[in-house]
């Protein structure tokens, strides 16, 4: 495969105003070749609002609102529908804490110029995380693995929310028949993309744990990420 396609970076977004300026002028200066689209769910800090003042002069930044929080798996889900609809062909998924570095968005921008899923992994020889304890670690070393043995998957990072993927590859999987809707999304629509045929192209990244504003991890989306993981593997 090889495309020029319009490309989209598409970040959800829940109370990141402490982030979202600086993310937003850090990719329009390290990403010349994206468009970004900021999906935030009605965040109460005002996130919608620095991003409708970023995007007065810029046009390459657009903001959809949602009306209230209901997870990164419907934010991802309205953002690839609303960028498929205005004819856009690669698609990047980022988080805005800083834990994705720009640097890493552009080589994905490239990268999907011949792969239909690019994998930004933290778990490829080079790749790592950086500030996180000891704790987080286990947890997402070891719930990568889980997901990995019981889906029989090949990708080294199965859950992370740092991907590339081309209108195709989206289209092919059902991206809108995903029924996870916390952290499993990523899990769920990598293992569609495995069973459908695609063979994910993984680099290394180091993602650096956010330095401010919170995080949205909870228990209850660990336990559905464990629970919906061994659910695919019957489907
Ligand atoms: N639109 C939307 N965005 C969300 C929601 N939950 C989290 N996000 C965003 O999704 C991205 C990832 O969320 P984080 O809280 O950083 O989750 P994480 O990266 O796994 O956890 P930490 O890095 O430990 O904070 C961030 O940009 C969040 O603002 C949600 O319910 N709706
Ligand atoms: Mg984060």
């Amino acid at each position: 495969m090889s495309t020029t396609e319009k490309c989209l970076v598409v970040i959800p977004t829940y109370n990141e105003a402490g982030n979202i300026t600086l993310l937003l002028s850090r990719l329009m200066a390290q990403v010349p070749s994206v468009d970004v689209l900021i999906v935030d769910d009605n965040s109460p800090d005002g996130t919608g609002k620095s991003v409708l003042a970023f995007a007065q002069n810029e046009s390459r930044v657009h903001l959809l609102t949602r009306m209230k929080k209901e997870g990164i798996a419907l934010a991802y889900r309205e953002g690839f529908s609303w960028g498929i609809q205005r004819g856009y062909g690669r698609f990047i998924q980022m988080d805005a804490d800083f834990s994705h570095d720009p640097a890493d968005t552009q080589k994905i921008a490239e990268l999907l110029k011949e792969h239909d899923v690019v994998i930004a992994s933290r778990y490829v020889t080079g790749g790592g995380t950086s500030g996180w304890g000891w704790h987080r670690q286990l947890i997402s070393r070891g719930g990568n693995l889980y997901a990995r043995l019981v889906l029989s998957a090949g990708p080294k990072d199965m859950t992370g929310g740092f991907n590339g993927w081309s209108k195709r590859a989206l289209e092919s999987i059902g991206y809108k028949t995903v029924v996870s809707r916390g952290y499993a999304y990523q899990v769920e629509m990598k293992y569609r993309a495995l069973k459908a045929g695609f063979k994910p192209f993984e680099f290394p990244i180091l993602f650096k744990n956010r330095t401010v504003g919170q995080s949205k991890m909870s228990s209850g989306i660990v336990f559905e990420a464990a629970y919906r993981v061994f659910q695919l593997r019957s489907h």
